[in-house]
């Protein structure tokens, strides 16, 4: 076989080859088998040497042209090659679109939240300011400047844990009524506000007790301010979270920062007032605390009592989800049980 059809020959079974391969390492292997510097094609060029002069130009074209074309099959073919990977990779990890996705559950405000939120947007609609407080609190706000000095018998009523000997975790919402009133200028109007907030005593948790509890301060103080305002708004207030049919009571009772100073009472929501298990067939259920602001209090926050007067109360949230929704141990609305909690629709 002389050289030529050497060529010829490797050229068919290279392209064969090159044609046949699957694979990029057998490729690369081709390639060093025909044209790498032992390679066959390689081979042939050598051999060149032994050629008589004039047929060596005609056979190094031939050559050069057989090399070419193999290089580029090869290139072509790996460059296939490529392409096939990818469209398997691709076809292998085809996202099905139209498989159902995984479910998000959504998630509803806390029910002591939103009985919270139902009582500022009523709020908020008679033109009351909402206001917060530190849960830190000074002894000074939470006791001093609500009329209960140092020594005072009432604060055992509200033990709670002290941080230093001045500062405490508040134990009610109405040292944020002090620091307010401080603040409030009454040329520009009667001061109306609520605050909500979280609450701690030493009380020992039981069904209607917990450590940690939530409060909704509430305070009026301007000029003509009388007890039948407060009476009216509680009873808003009351029909607003219970329902239209539900009365309020005020029964004496006794706060330092507030004289007169009342109990409030909702009629039972299970017997309507006959007398039930749930009000202790009394027909009725306290709720919350309130009174006329003590004139001390408006004195020690420079208000001068005989100009001003108002009336302050102090209702529990807690307490109120229990009665709206009869839930019978307070501790359930802590426990973080998704079972109890997603009970509570976001209407109410
Ligand atoms: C007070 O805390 C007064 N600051 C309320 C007040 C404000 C009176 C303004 C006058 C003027 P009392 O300790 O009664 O009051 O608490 C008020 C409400 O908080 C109670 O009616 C009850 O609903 C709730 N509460 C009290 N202690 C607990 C507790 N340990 N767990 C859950 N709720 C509680």
């Amino acid at each position: 076989m002389n050289l030529q059809e050497r060529l010829e020959e490797l050229k068919a079974q290279g392209l064969k080859a090159i044609k046949d391969s699957k694979k990029l390492k057998e490729i690369n292997d081709i390639r060093v088998k025909l044209l790498g510097k032992k390679g066959q094609i390689t081979e042939v060029l050598r051999g060149m040497r032994d050629l008589p002069k004039e047929e060596r130009p005609k056979i190094g074209v031939m050559a050069n042209r057989v090399r070419d074309e193999l290089t580029n099959a090869i290139s072509n073919r790996q460059d296939e090659i490529e392409i096939q990977k990818v469209a398997q990779k691709l076809e292998a990890e085809k996202i099905d679109v139209t498989l159902p996705g995984v479910p998000v559950k959504a998630g509803q405000p806390h029910v002591l939240s939103q009985i919270i939120d139902e009582i500022e947007k009523l709020f908020l609609g008679l033109g009351f300011q909402i206001v917060e407080g530190p849960e830190v609190e000074e002894d000074h706000y939470n006791f001093e400047m609500l009329n209960l000095p140092p020594d005072h018998p009432a604060r055992d009523m509200q033990d709670t844990f002290y941080i230093t000997d001045k500062t405490l975790m508040r134990t009610q919402t109405s040292p944020v009524q002090a620091r307010t009133l401080e603040k409030h200028d009454f040329s520009k109007g009667p001061l109306k506000m609520i605050s909500p907030g979280k609450v701690y005593r030493r009380d020992t948790d039981d069904a209607t007790h917990s450590h940690q509890f939530h409060q909704v301060e509430g305070l009026v103080v301007g000029e003509n301010i009388t007890m039948a305002n407060l009476k009216g708004t509680l009873q808003l207030v009351a029909k607003t979270i219970f329902g239209e049919d539900r009365e309020i009571r005020l029964r004496p009772s006794y706060f330092p920062f507030t004289e007169p100073s009342a109990e409030v009472d909702v009629s039972c929501f299970k017997c309507g007032g006959k007398g039930c298990s749930v009000c202790k067939q009394s027909g009725w259920i306290e709720v919350l605390g309130a009174g006329m602001v003590h004139p001390n209090v408006l004195k020690m926050a420079g208000v001068d009592p005989e100009t001003y007067g108002g009336f302050a109360f102090g209702l529990g949230p807690d307490r109120f989800a229990m009665l709206k929704y009869g839930v019978d141990d307070i501790r359930e609305f802590y426990l973080n049980d998704l079972r109890f909690l997603s009970q509570f629709s976001q209407k109410g």
